[in-house]
């Protein structure tokens, strides 16, 4: 006899529905569908021996245990149902937000960016509007990056000890060293691109001295100009309208001296003119003159160091101390609070993350 008795699937069908029925979560119920349903299930075992059976028990025992497989999988499915609807229930319970609670500050709103950060996007912001490109480079150079390819004579006072940090000697007996200003930059950007060259370098440098307007690491920004035909006075158009944007003003005075670097000639120190009577500095106006930068028209020396030819190739170079003038923008008074890390001169003098510069929007509002 392969039937199964009608009382034997109904109690098997009573077991069923009752343990579907207990199923306290999804996992569990899915462990009874497989217990009935699955592969070695109970109702399959059964549907199994559907084959063996003679016509006659196929037709009494066929819609027999396909209506038991049916029903239990509607028993599942519904079960599926008032679990999931449990569980929504639960996590709407125990995920319930306060709409009431005040905002809490996220680190957008209260981090702050450090002035020297600002005043370098400040910078790169307006050179990249008259397009310049930024380039950077290692802190740690070679002598012949910092002061050899710069037209630095040998037995320069820059070069000495007082100035420079030198590492430990090498086996070959080189030292390397803290590059003492971005120029070495602009000296791997001309062996790098080919001409016309105008790039910004902002970055880190190093000297060997320390008191209350001097850091031993300080912030440097150089730019570069280097095609066929700019000249002095392209030099002069390029920084005024940097000096326009930078002080957020729409005119401004400039008073070009004549001085000395190495790797330009000739070379200048650029004035801006500014009144200082009131309590702080305001530029385009007043009888007071202040330094803030040098340049010069690149040494052919320097443009033959870079691997190109000064009888094709000139152009123009700058340099400028990017803590002195944020300290001058921002009106901070003391240069070594800068590196301290206070987080309350941080809150005070620092600007607000989202708070990006750009020449459409203004610098520094
Ligand atoms: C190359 C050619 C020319 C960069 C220049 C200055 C003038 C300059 C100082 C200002 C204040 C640095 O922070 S500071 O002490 N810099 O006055 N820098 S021209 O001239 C270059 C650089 C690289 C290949």
């Amino acid at each position: 006899m392969n039937t199964v008795a009608n009382t034997d699937l109904q109690a098997l069908e009573k077991d069923l529905l009752h343990r579907i029925a207990a199923a306290a979560d999804e996992t569990a119920l899915e462990a009874e569908r497989v217990a009935a349903l699955g592969k070695k299930g109970a109702v399959s075992e059964l549907l199994k021996g559907l084959g063996a059976m003679t016509p006659d028990e196929r037709k009494v025992m066929g819609p027999a245990l396909n209506g038991l497989k049916d029903r239990i999988n509607q028993a599942i499915a519904a079960r599926r149902e008032v679990l999931k609807e449990a569980e929504l229930v639960r996590r709407l319970e125990e995920e319930r937000v306060d709409v009431t609670l005040p905002v809490r500050p996220s680190g957008l709103e209260t981090g702050r960016i450090h002035p020297v950060s600002q005043v370098i996007d400040e910078i790169t912001a307006i050179f990249a509007d008259l397009g310049f490109a930024i380039a950077e480079g290692p802190d740690i150079e070679s002598d012949y990056y910092n002061f050899t390819a710069l037209n630095f004579p040998e037995g320069h006072p820059a070069r000495e000890m007082h100035d420079t940090f030198f590492f430990n000697p090498k086996e070959d007996g080189s030292r390397m060293l803290l590059r003492t200003h971005t120029s070495p930059v602009q000296i791997r950007t001309m062996e790098t691109e080919t001409p016309p060259i105008r790039v910004v370098i902002p970055g880190r440098t190093y000297r060997f001295d320390s008191d209350q307007t001097h850091t031993p690491m300080f912030h440097q920004i150089e730019g570069l100009v280097l095609d066929e035909e700019s000249t002095i006075g392209t030099l002069k158009w390029v920084l005024e309208e940097f000096c326009k944007a930078f002080f957020e003003v729409d005119r401004i005075n400039m008073r070009f001296r004549p001085s000395f670097f190495p790797f330009t000639e000739p070379s200048m120190e650029v004035d801006i003119q500014c009144d200082r009577s009131g309590s702080e500095v305001r530029f385009g106006t007043g009888d007071d003159w202040m330094e803030i930068l040098g340049c010069g028209m690149v040494h052919p020396n320097v443009i033959r160091y870079g691997g190109l030819d000064p009888d094709k190739v000139q152009g123009f170079a700058w340099g400028m101390g990017i803590d002195r003038i944020a300290m001058l923008k921002y009106g901070m008074p003391d240069l070594r609070a800068f590196f301290d890390a206070d987080v309350r001169w941080l809150n005070h003098y620092g600007f607000r993350p989202l708070d990006l510069p750009s020449l459409a929007r203004g610098l520094s509002s």
